[in-house]
């Protein structure tokens, strides 16, 4: 009797002290935050083959942590339900209301990093502008997936796993804000979606800056363009974004597409041009008189990667003009907006493209 209730006695001694070491052990892991917005990670096939054919934005973020119990042994995940949406259709007002709660939440004490799950077609213009806006040094992680979690060899839960990880290391802080997808360490500005169809979808033309295997990262280059707490811009004293739309360039291109958008009172036209970033005879005096009504014209290229050089195949000086450097049109547009909520200055605009 005396032994066993020693045991026992023993047992629950043992039993506290295990509950209150990891009690402590998770205590001591980072707090990470998630913020789902949509897109293909949160999505539902009908069948097991279906890695293309299926709903994005459909599972909830808390099922989403819940598929994936590693998670704790990595940080203190909470998750927050932004949106519900495929990131097509994801909106300016959608962007400002995203980065105004990171904004928030980056300031909070008991926040170490935050990981925002989205459709992986935009996640490059959402995570540009995060970094072009969110004043913080915490690791902010833009994820997604190209197969939904229902399909054979989904990826979103180790892209998630691995953002998560990215998102609580240490390491990761004052790169700005970085996409984890497919094992590589992306900068949200130099990345791109380049195949719609494969789960290595998403390139750097300058390069990754690392990778995430098994949890630990490999970090190989480090940011040269401005971002977060070095950016000029602050998504705290941003409460719209000016319509800046763009047109793209090609055989026999007309004018009406142009002729629409500055009848509609845009602030910037961005041209995606062909090769390095070149205007149709026909089209460079209609953005001129474009120019000459004070919209502002920022010459890019369709062309995925290179950059586009000033005064070369265009005056840009003469025209006043301005170029989109590296960035691809869809950057060169969240640039553009962020931008013009401080200056329209086509000189200051263009050091911008230079620094950003
Ligand atoms: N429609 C795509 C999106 O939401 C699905 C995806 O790839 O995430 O961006």
């Amino acid at each position: 009797m005396y032994l066993a209730s020693r045991l026992r006695a023993f047992a629950g001694a043992a039993a506290l002290i295990t509950a209150s070491a990891i009690a402590h052990a998770q205590a001591a892991l980072p707090n990470v935050v998630i913020l789902a917005t949509g897109g293909t990670i949160a999505g539902a096939g009908a069948s097991a083959v279906n890695s293309a054919t299926y709903s994005a934005a459909k599972v909830p973020v808390d099922k989403l942590i819940a598929g994936l119990p590693e998670l704790s042994k990595v940080a203190n995940v909470r998750g927050e339900q932004v949106f519900q949406v495929a990131s097509e259709s994801l909106t300016n007002d959608n962007l400002l209301t995203l980065a105004k709660r990171v904004s928030a939440l980056s300031k909070q004490a008991d926040v170490d990093g935050i990981v925002i799950t989205h459709g992986t077609d935009t996640i490059e213009e959402t995570g540009y502008f995060l970094t072009l806006t969110v004043h913080t040094s915490k690791p902010i992680i833009v994820v997604g997936s190209m197969r939904p979690g229902t399909a054979l060899s989904a990826d979103g839960a180790l892209n998630l796993f691995d953002a998560v990880n990215v998102a609580a290391s240490k390491d990761a802080a004052g790169k700005g804000v970085l996409v984890v997808m497919n094992d590589e360490i992306h900068t949200a500005r130099d990345v791109n979606k380049t195949v719609n169809i494969k789960t290595e979808a998403f390139k750097s033309q300058w390069g990754p800056l690392g990778m995430i295997v098994e949890g630990k990262n490999y970090w190989f280059r480090a940011p040269v363009k401005r971002h977060t707490m070095q950016s000029e811009f602050d998504i705290d004293t941003i409460t719209a974004l000016p319509a800046v739309e763009i047109v793209y360039g090609y055989q026999s291109v007309p004018s009406t597409a142009i002729d629409a958008f500055a009848k509609s009172g845009v602030k910037a036209i961005v041209h995606a041009g062909t090769g390095n970033g070149s205007v149709a005879d026909r089209i460079v005096p209609v953005l001129q008189k474009v120019r000459s009504d004070g919209t502002i014209v920022v010459r890019s290229s369709r062309v995925p990667d290179g950059f586009v050089i000033r005064n070369a195949e265009q005056p840009d000086d003469k025209y006043d003009w301005v170029v989109a450097h590296d960035l691809r049109p869809q950057k060169a547009r969240i640039l553009t907006m962020v931008a013009l909520t401080k200056t329209n200055d086509t000189k200051e605009l263009q050091r911008i493209f230079w620094e950003y």
